[in-house]
């Protein structure tokens, strides 16, 4: 077992100073004064003037790497486990996006594999951009039902030149069939969609949701602060109850500057001002995803790369720089995912969930201290807990 003491608890929710005892990998009991001298106790965590928040859910990472649109060459790399455990992130989903032929299922299926082997909590999207939906097994509803890692289908891109331009009818089979795989599954079966900078913006998800019997639910729109166009479509969708995900820019500085991209911060003190529940926001990072840019005449000029990393610079942000409440921003990547994605005992910090918690300095909000199902990743900043790979061998061999 073990304890942290007298820390200052979010579940999301603030419960101010109470103690948290870890059994295995779930959290047990959640009071004030928990006696120490329990000889079943091994690690005491002192939480003084410490935050104590749900591991981050990141819901949208190229976890075997993304791009290829400017060729070759802009094929971005994996993604490595300090990239999560560093940055406070203890679930992540993974998804491929333009490239669909050489990145492929099996090997995205792998790498979550391998993540989980490493520590942290992972789960996969079957398909990519494109629709037909290029599956692990026959088909998207088998994909869903027989693979325990899908939980959904996506990135599905919409509004955007570097889509497979989906008819409407096409969009809404896979929206059906996700439906019906997660529903047969006891699972999400969640339709995370891309969206890109058309001004076609979300008509496909709205004909759906107008036309047809699927909730709005069923879909789960990203990139939706990439412009204000699009921002203020995702409001709308909000107003009708769907959750719309933002993509962190750790550099939105400067994209503030050249583009007309919403910073995340900016996107949820708009919805509170609108009075649109906070239930109905994400945040992911769009991590080792390429950000490539292109002319007015879709001529390719260049490219950048999304890192996980940005979650955490754009909590910050909100709460440091823009003064919303933290409670609200971690609702964000921990009990909103949680539901959106159905992920069970995951997004909170309950008696009978997973134990996949942050330690944050109050002030800073830097991470302190990690653990991932009861084991401490990081510890005082550092990683306790490194990527086969991200050590060297003399090293490993040594422990
Ligand atoms: C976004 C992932 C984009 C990949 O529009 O969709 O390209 O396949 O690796 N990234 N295409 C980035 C914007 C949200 C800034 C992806 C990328
Ligand atoms: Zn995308």
């Amino acid at each position: 077992m073990k304890l942290i003491k007298n820390a200052n608890v979010f579940t999301p929710e603030p419960i101010g100073n109470v103690d948290l005892l870890i059994s295995d990998n779930r959290i047990c009991r959640i009071e004030k004064n928990i006696d120490e001298n329990n000889e079943l106790i091994q690690e005491v965590i002192d939480g003084t003037g410490k935050y104590v928040v749900p591991g981050f859910i990141d819901g949208h990472e190229h976890i075997i790497g993304g791009g290829g649109e400017g060729g070759f060459s802009t094929r971005t790399p994996e993604a490595v486990l300090t990239d999560f455990t560093l940055n406070g992130i203890t679930t992540v989903v993974g998804c491929i996006g333009t490239d669909g032929v050489t990145r492929n299922m099996k090997s995205l299926y792998a790498k979550a594999k391998g993540l989980e082997e490493e520590g942290i909590s992972t789960f996969i999207y079957t398909g990519s951009y494109h629709i037909p939906v290029i599956t692990a097994t026959a088909d998207l509803m088998t994909d869903i039902i027989m693979l325990d890692k899908v939980i959904g289908v996506g990135e599905i891109a919409l509004s955007d030149h570097r889509s497979s331009q989906p008819t409407y009818e096409e969009f809404l089979r896979v929206v059906s069939d996700a439906r019906i795989g997660g529903m047969l599954s006891g699972k999400a079966g969640i339709v995370n969609i891309h969206l890109g900078d058309s001004k076609r913006c979300m008509d496909l998800i709205e004909k759906v949701v107008a036309e047809t019997e699927i909730p709005i639910s069923q879909l789960w729109p990203t990139h939706v602060n990439r412009n204000a166009m699009l921002f203020e479509k995702a409001l709308e969708l909000a107003k009708k109850g769907g959750t719309i995900d933002f993509t962190a820019n750790e550099n939105i500085d400067y994209w503030e500057t050249v583009s007309d991209e919403v910073r995340v911060s900016k996107g949820i003190k708009r919805m509170l001002e609108d009075n649109i529940s906070t239930d109905l926001f994400t945040i992911t990072s769009d991590g080792q995803g390429s950000f490539p840019m292109f002319d007015e005449n879709g001529n390719y000029i260049g490219i950048g790369i999304g890192k996980a990393r940005a979650i955490l610079k754009e909590v910050k942000d909100c709460v440091l720089n823009y003064n919303i409440p933290l409670e609200i921003v971690l609702k964000g990547i921990t009990t909103n995912p949680a539901r959106v994605l159905k992920l069970k005992n995951k997004g909170k910090i309950e008696v009978g969930y997973d134990a996949d918690l942050c330690l944050l300095d109050k002030n800073t909000l830097d991470i302190n201290t990690v653990i991932c199902k009861g084991k401490v990743m990081v510890s005082n900043g550092k990683p306790i807990v490194l990527g086969t790979f991200e050590q060297d061998i003399d090293t490993a061999l040594k422990k």
